[in-house]
């Protein structure tokens, strides 16, 4: 792989290499492979991009991360710029929200874990939206990409590859099938709201404790039921408010759902009622 020049790092953080010690693979994101390491006295997590394909995932990645500063969102220690790219991160003690929903043995968690999931997952997707000039929409928001720290209390978003501003004309198929919005795969130029659409899915997702369309196998089976009008069943004895604002966030046309920041409001008040 091309080695990432100084130039394309200047506004980061630089890492050596050396000074990492790489101790096991946690898993794989979207693109790159996650190792556990520690960094002086310090445990991160590093990301290397193994292939050439990865590199654009790679830059915009830092790029975008590096901008960012949130509780919600992964911390950017920095990035090496070696032959074979990586970014240095915060190191997610607690895994991702999928292994916490969908892991075994199976974890028992209450409402207002869930509600509180949900509620940080939309605070820092506002944060990104409301970034200027533009704002950063993610595209791939999910529950293998928010990572659990704070035994299990606090969520951050992780997972930029796939981040754009807004400016950047959006016709290709980012993001993972099951919480894409429909006007992402159809083909249409998207805007934040399809952050929204996600969001939806991942409040189904924690609520129901179930994965969405499981039943329905493969992504373009999902893409086309989802094009249809299918949704996740309704959840037996979901609060009306909660069910109201879940379908909304999913209405197949984007101006229908509410923006991310009207989101945080109504859910600062509903997770008032789940102490
Ligand atoms: O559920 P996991 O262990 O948590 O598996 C996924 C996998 O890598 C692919 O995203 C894990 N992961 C990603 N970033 C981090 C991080 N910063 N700290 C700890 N684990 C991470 C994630």
């Amino acid at each position: 792989m091309a080695a990432v020049s100084q130039h394309d790092l200047s506004q980061f953080t630089t890492i050596d290499e050396s000074s990492l010690e790489r101790l096991e693979v946690v898993g794989r994101g979207t693109f790159g492979t996650v190792y556990k390491a520690r960094m002086h006295d310090k445990t991160v997590a590093v990301k290397s991009y193994d292939a050439e394909s990865e590199f654009k995932a790679f830059t915009v990645e830092v790029r975008q991360l590096s901008r960012v500063n949130h509780p919600n969102i992964i911390k950017l220690y920095g990035a090496c710029a070696s032959e074979q790219p990586c970014l240095v991160m915060e190191y997610a003690e607690n895994g991702s929200l999928h292994r916490m929903l969908h892991g075994k043995p199976k974890i028992k968690y209450s409402a207002s874990h869930a509600m509180s999931w949900a509620r940080q997952c939309a605070e820092g997707t506002a944060y990104l939206h409301a970034m200027t000039p533009k704002p950063l929409i993610h595209r791939d928001l999910k529950p293998p990409n928010l990572l659990l720290v704070n035994s299990g209390r606090t969520l951050k978003i992780c997972d930029f590859g796939t981040v754009v501003d807004k400016s950047t004309l959006m016709t290709n198929n980012k993001g993972s099938a099951a919480w894409m919005a429909p006007e992402v795969f159809e083909g249409y130029s998207y805007t934040e709201k399809c952050d929204v659409f996600s969001w939806a899915i991942i409040l189904w997702e924690v609520i129901a404790r179930r994965q969405p369309y499981k039943e329905f196998g493969i992504a373009y089976s999902i893409m086309w039921r989802v094009h249809m009008g299918d949704r996740p069943p309704a959840i037996k004895n979901c609060p009306k408010p909660i069910h109201k604002l879940m379908t909304t966030c999913w209405d197949s046309t984007p101006s229908n759902r509410p923006s991310m920041e009207e989101v945080v409001t109504i859910m600062n008040a509903l997770c008032s009622f789940f102490p």
